[in-house]
């Protein structure tokens, strides 16, 4: 084989990292392989079809590499609406709402379907009218629905799972797969392989001027925040997370240097300032700080005035790193904090103590940093309690203190049940989700089990944050304003700003959170004064 296609599949539009590093790969261990990018989230949804048409017509691929990101609509957090319309339809006490809501579900739901449908007729494009090419399929969303996602493509498909660069070397020397983490499907038959030992990413480096030639529609990305891999591997065991699952729990580190070298060979050919460190978790342990402490030194010592940002465990941030991460152009952070209960996190397995939490938060405090922090609350997890939920109320008040109030945005990211998480496993075996369910398959009812918030505390959470949603008049995805996603330069002017004070006047998770305090304090006098037990929480 001497020709690879990749094919980005569309999504929301986010730097296709993946493919970049894919075809990095192969091209220094094989640089005769002619190959081309094609991003079809830059295209509009009608011409999609035609994009791979004339792609594969033109450059006559041997093999066409599908990449698919995320497949998620209904987001289990309140930066989407779908998480609005999904509480109205299941908790608005006023029916008209309920009404309102449904059809609001109903049209998302279409768009989810239809998104799927489409992004499958791409596959089975290449399939009908370029027979002769091999398909191979990867990518976050195709790794974590794998199972349900090779029964709806071509067979002769190879879906792999996780990293792919070893897979697609072996798939252009004709070598077996049996070593790599592949899923195929022969009539009714799946096979599958499980990988040997994951590659070490020390010679991963990004040739800038090599992805230029093969990526015609880099230039959209030029001034959008630009993901860069540090390390593959989480060694925690969330019980919600499926990050282990995709990168693996071994960390395995890049060298400092070359990340660097990927960072300033963006900044200086293309133009980039804003970066996301993609791994999975930017420090991974006590281990890691060495590779981290290098990295932001380099950032500096090369001067390169950058803005960046990425999954970082606050509860590991030591006075030396926080000092470094500001001088070294840290910006907005997201810290998933989950509860404010020790008990709750511990039964999540979620591997760090709310007192390092904060300690990190006064350390970047302490080194001058300026940005804002959203704060994801994951509440009613499994243990929650009245009690640990007005703890997590608490704790909120605790990081505002700390970092000023202006600057922490509370959310509510309800956990999402995830295929291959020891969260699913767990309610597989209580019940909560029969075996053999189908992920995919999004109904009313199973939109409800899988944004997880059951009773009895359902109740008080929804209408807390349905009344602080409705006082903000609907919320936004504050991903806009927080430098995580990709913006244009468009929006990042005067529009974006708008956006940014919008998304701060919406701050409605802090609201969301005294609403409940408010919710759960009145019914404990109410209980106390009456000396009753069961007050209903719908009638809260
Ligand atoms: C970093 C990250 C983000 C950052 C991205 C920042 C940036 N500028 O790039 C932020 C925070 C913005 C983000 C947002 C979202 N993300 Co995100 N994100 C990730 C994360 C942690 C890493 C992705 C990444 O870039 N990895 C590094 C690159 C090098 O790896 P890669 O792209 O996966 O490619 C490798 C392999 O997948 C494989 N591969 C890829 N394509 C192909 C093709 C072939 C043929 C082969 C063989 C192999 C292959 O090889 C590549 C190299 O080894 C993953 C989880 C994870 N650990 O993977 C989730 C993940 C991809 N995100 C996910 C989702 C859902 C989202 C959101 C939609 C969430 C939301 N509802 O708001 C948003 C929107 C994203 C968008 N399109 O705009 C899901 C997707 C699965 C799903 N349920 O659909 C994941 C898997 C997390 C999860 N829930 O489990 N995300
Ligand atoms: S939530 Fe973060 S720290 Fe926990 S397992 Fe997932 S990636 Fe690792």
């Amino acid at each position: 084989m001497d020709s690879i296609l990749y094919i980005f599949l569309p999504c929301k539009k986010v730097y296709p990292i993946g493919v970049t590093y894919l075809a990095d790969f192969i091209h220094r261990r094989k640089p005769d392989v002619r190959q081309r990018i094609l991003d079809l989230s830059l295209f509009p949804d009608a011409q999609r079809s035609s994009a791979v048409r004339d792609a594969a017509t033109e450059f006559k691929p041997d093999l066409v590499c599908f990449s698919w990101r995320d497949i998620q609509i209904f987001s289990p957090h309140e930066g989407d609406s779908s998480l609005e319309h999904a509480f109205n339809f299941y908790f608005a006490s006023n029916p008209l709402k309920r009404v309102v809501a449904s059809f609001a579900g109903l049209q998302q739901l279409y768009r989810y379907y239809s998104h799927i449908r489409a992004t499958l007729s791409y596959p089975w494009l290449i399939a009908k009218e370029f027979p002769k090419a091999q398909i191979m399929i990867g990518g976050g969303a195709f790794t974590a629905f794998a199972d349900q996602l090779i029964l709806k493509l071509p067979e002769g498909t190879i879906g792999i799972l996780g990293e792919g660069e070893d897979a697609i070397l072996k798939v252009i020397e004709g070598q077996s797969l049996e070593k790599e983490r592949y899923i195929l499907r022969e009539g009714k038959t799946i096979r599958k392989g499980q990988q040997g030992s994951p590659a070490l990413l020390d010679a991963l480096t990004v040739d800038l001027p090599y992805l230029t030639s093969i990526f015609p529609q880099h230039r959209e990305y030029m001034g959008e925040s630009i993901g860069v891999q540090s390390k593959r591997g989480c060694p925690y065991d969330c019980a919600f997370c499926l990050y282990p699952y995709i990168e693996g729990k071994r960390v395995r580190y890049r060298p400092p240097s070359m990340v660097v070298k990927d960072i300033s060979q963006h900044y200086h050919q293309w133009g980039a300032r804003r970066f996301w460190f993609t791994d999975a978790q930017f420090i991974t342990g006590k281990e890691a700080y060495p590779q981290c402490i290098e990295i932001l030194e380099r950032i500096l010592a090369e001067r390169l005035e950058i803005e960046w940002s990425g999954y970082i465990r606050t509860s590991l941030i030591t006075p030396e790193l926080a000092k470094l991460m500001v001088r070294s152009g840290v910006g907005d952070l997201e810290v998933a904090i989950t509860s404010g209960s020790q008990e709750v996190l511990n039964n999540l397995h979620m591997g760090f103590k709310l007192e390092r939490l904060y300690d990190g938060c006064r350390y970047l405090a302490e080194a001058g940093f300026k940005g804002k922090v959203i704060l994801n609350y994951s509440l009613n997890s499994p243990k929650e309690t009245e009690e640990s939920l007005l703890q997590s109320v608490e704790s909120y008040k605790k990081v505002a203190s700390i970092l000023g109030e202006e600057r922490v945005f509370p959310l509510m990211f309800f956990l999402g049940i995830q295929p291959n998480t020891d969260l699913e496993a767990r309610l597989l075996e209580e019940g909560y989700l029969s075996a053999g369910y189908n992920p995919l398959m999004l109904t009313p009812t199973s939109i409800r089990k899988l944004l997880y918030n059951p009773a009895p505390l359902n109740s008080f959470i929804a209408k807390a944050c349905l009344m602080a949603w409705e006082r903000k008049a609907g919320s936004r995805d504050p991903r806009k304003w927080t430098g995580s996603l990709s913006q244009t330069p468009k929006e990042s002017g005067p529009y974006a700003d708008k956006n940014l004070i919008r998304g701060i006047e919406g701050n409605s998770g802090r609201d969301a959170l005294l609403s409940l305090e408010e919710i759960l304090r009145s019914r404990r006098s109410n209980v106390t004064g009456q000396s009753s037990v069961g007050v209903e929480p719908s009638k809260v």
